[in-house]
C-alpha cells in the first residue's frame, strides 16, 4: 500500500572535519625545515533540493537518518585532507523545512531552491597555516569541527493554484480526473479521498494546478471527519472552487446549507501570517452532477440565490463533461490576472535564515555555584575553538588561549569581577571546565619559547605529589581539632545537665 506522507522527521548527522596535520618538512642538510603538516577536509554538508520530480517524502519516512561524510585528515608534505563528500536530498516542491520546535527555516517552493540544513564541521588547520612570523613552528594543529547534529521537519504543502473542497462524494476527484491528467481515486462512499490529489490543467495558454482536499463536514473545524488538517495543502492557492453535490440523496442536504456548512469551516481555518484568509479569496461554485435529472432541477433552482449571492456559478458534470470547458476557462483567468498582479507587485520578503548564534561573538554568564561563581563562556567562535583544541598538546591550548584572549574574553571575564583561579566554562552543559589563569598578552607576546611550548604552561599549577600530602594532613589536622573541639562541648553539656538534676 502507497502511504501518503507529508510530515517526516529527519535526523541529521553531517560530515565531521578532519584534523589538521602536525609535520616538519625535511631536508637532506636540513631536519626541521619548516612546518609542512596539511589541513584536514571539510566535513560534508546535507543539502535539501527543491526537486518537480519528487512527489511526496515517502524515502525520508522509511530512512530518516542521514549523514554526510567525514573530511580526511591532513597529512604531511602539505597535502590537505580529502573532503568529506555532501548529500543532497530532493525533496517535493512546497516541502517548508522547520526546526522541532516548529520555527520555519525555509519554505522550498521554487524549483531547484536549495538549502544547507546541516553544514559538515569544519577541517582543521595544518601547522603549515597555523605558521606565522611570530609562531615560526607551530607544534600542533588544529582538529576538525563536528558537523551540525540534529533534527528537522520536513513538511509537505501541496502547492496548488486552485483548490477544490467541498463534502465527501460531491465530485472532486472526479472533477481533477475530468479536467487534468490525475486519476484519483474515485468512489461512492465519503472519504475516499485520504490525502490531496493534485492535477495540472491546461485552458488556452494557462497552466495551472488544483488540487483536491478530502471531503469536509460539519465540524472538520474542531476534528470531525478528517479535520481541516489537510487544508494545510492549499493554504496557498490563489482560488478556491466549491464543489457541490446536487444529486444528494441524503435528508438535510442542499447546495445552499453544504456551501453554508463549508463556509463556516473554512472560515475557522488559521492561515499563516501574512496570507490572505481563505474565504477571501476569489471562489467560484460548481454545482455538479448536473447529468442527472433531479441534479439539474435543483442546479436551476438554487443557481439565481447563489449568483445574487456574489458567485460565478458553473453547472457540471464529470460524467457527461459538461461545463467543464467553461469552468477550467475561468479558472485560468482568475490564475493568470492573479500571477500578473504577483509579477506587477514587488516580491514578498523571502524567508531569510539567521545565522545561527552570528548575531554576537561570544557572551559571558555568570552563575553561582557551590564553591563561587562560574563564569560561562557561550558563543560559536569559542565554542568552535574549544572543538579545534588538542588538549593533550600544551601548545594547541595556549593558542587557544591566545584566540580567546584576542577575542576579549579575559577582559570580559575581568570586567564581571573574575580573579585567577575562577572557574570557567566553556559551552553548555558539556562543556570545557578551567581555572582561570588570566594572561597578559603584553608578555606572551615578548616571551619566545622554543617549539613545542608554551612558557605560561610550564607554570605547572597542579600540585605536587609532597604538597598534596601536607594539605591532605593539614586537613586531618584540622578535623581533628574540630572534633576534639565538639567532644568537649558535648561533656561540658552533660556535666550541666547533671548539675541541673541535681
Ligand atoms: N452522476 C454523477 N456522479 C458523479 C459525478 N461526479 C462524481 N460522481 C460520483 O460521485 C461519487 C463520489 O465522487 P468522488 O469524486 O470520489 O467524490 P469526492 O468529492 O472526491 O469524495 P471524497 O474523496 O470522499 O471527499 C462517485 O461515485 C462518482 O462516480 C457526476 O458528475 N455525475
Ligand atoms: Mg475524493
Amino acid at each position: 500500500m502507497v502511504t501518503f506522507v507529508d510530515r517526516v522527521t529527519l535526523h541529521l548527522r553531517a560530515g565531521k572535519g578532519g584534523n589538521g596535520c602536525v609535520s616538519v618538512r625535511r631536508e637532506k642538510f636540513k631536519p626541521l625545515a619548516g612546518p609542512d603538516g596539511g589541513n584536514g577536509g571539510h566535513g560534508g554538508d546535507i543539502v535539501l533540493v527543491a526537486d518537480p520530480q519528487v512527489t511526496t517524502l515517502l524515502s525520508y519516512h522509511h530512512s530518516p537518518h542521514r549523514s554526510g561524510g567525514n573530511g580526511g585528515f591532513g597529512m604531511g608534505d602539505n597535502r590537505s585532507g580529502a573532503a568529506g563528500e555532501s548529500i543532497e536530498l530532493p525533496v517535493p516542491l512546497g516541502t517548508v523545512v522547520k526546526d522541532p520546535s516548529g520555527e520555519v527555516l525555509v519554505d522550498l517552493i521554487e524549483p531547484g531552491m536549495r538549502f544547507v540544513v546541516a553544514p559538515g564541521g569544519l577541517g582543521g588547520l595544518g601547522n603549515a597555516s597555523l605558521a606565522s612570523p611570530k609562531r615560526k613552528a607551530p607544534g600542533f594543529a588544529l582538529l576538525g569541527t563536528p558537523g551540525w547534529e540534529g533534527d528537522v521537519v520536513l513538511e509537505l504543502k501541496t502547492v496548488a493554484d486552485v483548490a477544490l473542497v467541498g463534502f465527501p462524494s460531491a465530485g472532486k476527484s472526479s472533477l481533477i480526473a475530468a479536467i487534468s491528467a490525475a486519476r484519483p481515486k474515485i468512489a461512492d462512499y465519503p472519504f475516499t479521498t485520504l490525502h490531496p490529489n493534485l492535477g495540472v490543467v491546461e485552458a488556452g495558454d494557462v497552466r495551472f494546478t488544483v488540487a483536491d482536499v478530502p471531503g469536509l463536514i460539519e465540524g472538520a473545524s474542531s476534528g470531525r471527519g478528517l479535520g481541516l488538517e489537510f487544508l494545510r495543502h492549499v493554504e496557498r492557492c490563489t482560488a478556491l472552487v466549491h464543489v457541490l453535490d446536487c444529486a444528494t440523496l441524503d435528508p438535510g442536504r442542499d447546495p445552499l446549507t453544504d456551501l453554508d456548512v463549508i463556509l463556516a469551516e473554512l472560515a475557522a481555518y488559521p492561515v499563516p501570517e501574512g496570507q490572505l484568509p481563505l474565504l477571501e479569496r476569489p471562489q467560484v461554485i460548481a454545482l455538479n452532477k448536473v447529468d442527472v435529472p433531479e441534479a439539474r432541477d435543483l442546479a436551476d433552482l438554487v443557481r439565481p440565490e447563489l449568483e445574487a449571492r456574489g458567485y460565478r456559478v458553473f453547472e457540471i458534470s464529470t460524467v457527461s463533461r459538461s461545463g467543464l470547458r467553461e469552468l477550467s476557462f475561468a479558472l485560468a483567468s482568475i490564475v493568470a490576472e492573479h500571477r500578473a498582479a504577483q509579477a506587477a507587485t514587488p516580491k514578498p520578503e523571502r524567508v531569510v535564515i539567521r545565522p545561527r548564534g552570528a548575531e554576537q561573538d561570544f557572551s559571558v554568564r555568570v552563575e553561582g555555584g557551590t564553591y563561587g561563581p562560574i563564569y560561562r563562556i557561550l558563543g560559536a567562535k569559542p565554542l568552535r575553538w574549544v572543538q579545534q583544541t588538542d588538549f593533550q598538546n600544551d601548545e594547541a591550548v595556549g593558542y587557544l588561549a591566545d584566540r580567546l584572549e584576542k577575542l576579549g574574553v579575559e577582559d570580559e571575564l575581568y570586567r564581571l569581577g573574575a580573579t585567577p583561579g575562577a572557574t570557567v566554562v566553556i559551552g553548555g552543559d558539556d562543556g570545557v571546565i578551567f581555572d582561570w589563569q588570566p594572561s597578559l598578552s603584553s608578555v606572551a607576546e615578548l616571551m619566545t619559547a622554543p617549539r613545542g611550548t608554551d612558557p605560561r604552561l610550564d607554570q605547572n599549577s597542579r600540585r605536587t605529589t609532597a604538597q598534596r600530602r601536607e594539605r591532605y594532613h593539614e586537613r586531618m589536622d584540622a578535623k581533628a581539632e574540630a572534633r576534639e573541639e565538639l567532644e568537649a562541648e558535648r561533656l561540658a553539656a552533660r556535666s550541666e545537665a547533671e548539675d541541673d538534676e541535681q
